[in-house]
């Protein structure tokens, strides 16, 4: 084919010539936009996923050879040694004070089975006053800020699909009093997503159909978009990661950071021991000597129910999705030193994409792949890594389903209960019911208190101490 665009001849020769096949029909506008789409994409990983997670014969699943437990810090309630986790908290609270902590959100996600329309970090969860997840993190990253006096760096990855609306929402809401210098958005890769047969799909005939890259591509996206080296010039070394749609984090938990600290860890996760065998959440395992996560999906339920002689659940380490990355361990993984690369995940899925003749093809099962990365995938590459336990009522109340489990009202519940016991350990009067739900709605603003000590500091400073009555907002 004579005089072919050099990026043409390139699909060409990778066997993905059919991304051009409405090409010259194009106009000049058009034609560009295709032409720097399909610039982007890495066809060589392109044809080693199409080899390893598609061609038949293609490893089909995880592979669970030699999985065993993994082992954890537990809690001082639960055996945990209460002196080493006295230690550990003075170690993270001296990394806060010496500014050596980022908070880090990955909000790159559509909230498609939340059926909200708009970045989920804008999606309003707090009891009384309706602030949107974002504000809630912002005001605890705030408040963590003046508690040791250092104001910390927030980092929050958006997606292709988000990335202007998430702006503009910091923007409209002067960065909830945060110092606007100090949040930094970026946005995370993309993947062309494929048909069975490992074809690049259109979306249009001027668009390939690209997908974000799963929230382990936050670790490219991290250095790309120069976030790394901007930590580097603070001396920033340690990354609180977490995600968008749980408004209980701590994310910024002293004890867990000073657990990482006192390791010698590249990457520590929290772990709580998961509610009931089918619980779908990541499960902690060791094999072949190396920590590694299996998501619920690809653990078969009968090992999932498995339990010990007492009756135990044999994998109870549940992985909530909350972990400290290394900021040298991030760039090691993201540049893929010494072998280290997170691998993609094969989801098949329905993929609005177009017919022989360039027509929308509404496929009614799956008719594609998107390539997805998880970033509990980079645990076996990091040196001494860590699992610490959690209480589950101080970390995880995820918003993930409009209904039912994991929804706006088992959050707003969770908020609730937290904040009863919050004001019951300083001795305030307030009824509950037997889960510990108050009867009458209250908030207690983040920028009042944002965990349990900095609750104890701010109410012990009240005098007199307000009576406990609905809709009391401490803030
Ligand atoms: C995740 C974990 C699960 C458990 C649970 C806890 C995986 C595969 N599973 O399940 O084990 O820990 O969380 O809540 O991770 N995101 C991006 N970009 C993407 C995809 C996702 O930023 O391309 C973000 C998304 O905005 C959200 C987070 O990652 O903050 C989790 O994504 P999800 O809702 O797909 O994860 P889920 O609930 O399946």
């Amino acid at each position: 084919m004579p005089n072919l665009h050099p990026v043409i001849d390139r699909f060409h020769r990778a066997g993905q010539g059919q991304v051009f096949a409405f090409f010259d029909a194009l106009a000049g506008d058009a034609q560009r936009a295709l032409l720097e789409q399909a610039a982007e994409i890495d066809l060589d990983e392109v044809a080693r996923l199409n080899r390893t997670l598609i061609a038949p014969g293609a490893a089909a699943g995880v592979d669970l050879t030699g999985l065993a437990p993994a082992p954890y810090e537990p809690l001082p309630e639960h055996g945990g040694d209460a002196h080493r986790w006295g230690a550990a908290k003075a170690a993270g609270e001296a990394a806060l004070r010496n500014g050596r902590v980022a908070a880090f959100t990955v909000a790159g996600g559509q909230g498609t089975r939340l059926g909200y329309d708009g970045p989920k970090g804008t999606f309003r969860v707090t009891p009384v006053h309706q602030k949107p997840l974002f504000q809630v993190f912002a005001e605890k990253i705030l408040a963590a800020g003046h508690r040791y006096g250092r104001p910390l760096h927030w980092f929050i990855m958006t997606s292709h699909a988000n990335h202007a609306a998430t702006e503009a929402f910091f923007t409209e809401h002067r960065c909830f009093g945060l110092d606007p210098a100090r949040v930094h958005f970026f946005r995370q890769g993309r993947m062309p997503a494929v048909g069975f047969d490992g074809k690049i799909l259109l979306e249009a005939k001027d668009a390939l159909a690209l997908a974000p890259d799963g929230h382990g591509g936050s670790l490219r996206a991290l250095e790309r978009s120069g976030a790394l080296d901007l930590m580097q010039r603070e001396r920033i070394d340690i990354i609180s990661y977490f995600q968008v749609d749980n408004p209980l984090v701590r994310c910024i938990d002293p004890a867990f950071f000073g657990w990482h600290i006192l390791a010698g860890s590249e990457m520590t996760s929290k772990m709580v021991p998961k509610a009931y065998a089918e619980e779908k959440v990541g499960h902690f395992c060791m094999q072949a000597g190396r920590l590694v996560v299996v998501e619920y999906s690809d653990l078969p339920l009968a090992v999932q129910r498995e339990t010990d002689a007492a009756g135990r659940l044999r994998y109870p380490a549940g992985s909530i999705a909350i972990h400290v990355l290394d900021r040298e361990f991030v760039r090691r993984m993201a540049v893929g030193g010494e072998g280290a690369a997170l691998p993609f995940h094969r989801a098949d899925k329905k993929i609005l994409t177009l017919d022989a003749a360039g027509r929308p093809l509404l496929s009614e099962k799956a008719n594609g792949v998107k390539f997805e990365m998880f970033v509990f995938d980079a645990l076996p590459f990091a040196r001494h890594p860590l699992v610490v336990e959690t209480r589950r009522a101080d970390d995880f109340s995820p918003v993930k389903n409009a209904t039912g489990l994991d929804s706006p009202q088992t959050c707003r519940d969770d908020q609730l209960r937290q904040f009863a016991r919050w004001l019951h350990a300083q001795g305030a009067t307030l009824e509950t019911d037997a889960t510990g739900l108050p009867r009458a709605p209250l908030e207690v603003s983040p920028l009042f208190g944002y965990d349990e000590d900095s609750f104890a500091t701010a109410w012990a400073r009240l005098d007199p101490k307000p009576a406990v009555t609905p809709g009391l907002h401490l803030s």
